[in-house]
């Protein structure tokens, strides 16, 4: 089975960590590619960062489908473009906001998100009512790192973000904590022993959920709103994008 993993934005050494735990949870015989897109954002904060990381995207999305990849990740906690790559991918494709909101709600009653940057909450409440989540989610906390400050050897990242979930549990009294960033893949092990309760990274969340989907036979309906886009032109810079 081969499952590409797509960090949305273009910064190599975090495609590097995700597709290092993507590897640590799928099954044998299963293949990750791990991949970024060769245009848009170094990080992923803004609604502008989320909007312009999507073509890149899609274009790994249409190189996996000539590729003959079986499923997709999106290694973004905004989920950019899952509506859009789930119309151009036969296979499955899996937010990792989803799977890990999803896989916390069948851990316990309630689950705080612990992100970076305090202007990415509102999108990561937004999903958590699009999948239906909102009477699972009872915090969504910011710790006011960037992105990329993950990635920096020596940085207060880890005990910044240690101290957000201790806080989570006791103040939001979460049950289950999910981690707000693919850039936190790493740290999931060593915060679940921190601080006591289950920790969701949602790159193997979602990594083992596709891997289930794919599995199962299962994939996207094709039925109505997730058919493949039809025919039209694209012009200008997006004319490689005319389906
Ligand atoms: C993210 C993420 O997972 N990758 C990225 O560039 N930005 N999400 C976030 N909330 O900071």
């Amino acid at each position: 089975m081969l499952i590409k993993v797509i960090n949305p934005n273009t910064t190599w050494s975090m495609t590097e960590k995700i597709g290092e735990c993507a590897r640590s949870v799928a099954s044998v015989g299963t293949t990750i590619e791990a991949v970024n897109p060769s245009m848009g954002p170094a990080s992923i904060e803004s609604h502008y960062d989320e909007a312009l990381a999507v073509p890149g995207l899609l274009e790994e999305i249409a190189k996996g489908e000539r590729d003959g990849v079986d499923g997709y990740v999106i290694a973004c906690f905004g989920d950019p473009g899952l509506d859009a790559a789930r119309e151009l991918a036969r296979g499955p494709v899996v937010g990792i906001a989803e799977a890990a909101m999803h896989t916390a709600s069948f851990l316990g009653r309630g689950f705080s998100v612990v992100t970076t940057l305090g202007r990415t909450r509102g999108r990561a409440w937004e999903l958590a009512a699009r999948y239906g989540m909102s009477s699972f989610c009872r915090n969504v906390r910011a710790c006011e790192i960037p992105v990329l400050e993950l990635d920096i050897p020596g940085s207060q990242a880890r005990d910044v973000i240690t101290q957000e979930c201790k806080r989570a549990v006791e103040d939001d009294e979460a049950e289950v904590l999910v981690l707000g960033c693919a850039g936190m893949a790493d740290l999931c092990s060593y915060l679940s022993a921190e601080v006591g309760v289950p920790v969701v990274d949602g790159v193997a969340a979602a990594t083992r959920t596709v891997e289930s989907l794919v599995a199962l036979g299962l994939s996207t309906s094709t039925r109505s709103e997730y058919a493949a886009p039809g025919p039209k032109q694209y012009v200008g810079a997006l004319r490689g994008f005319t389906v």
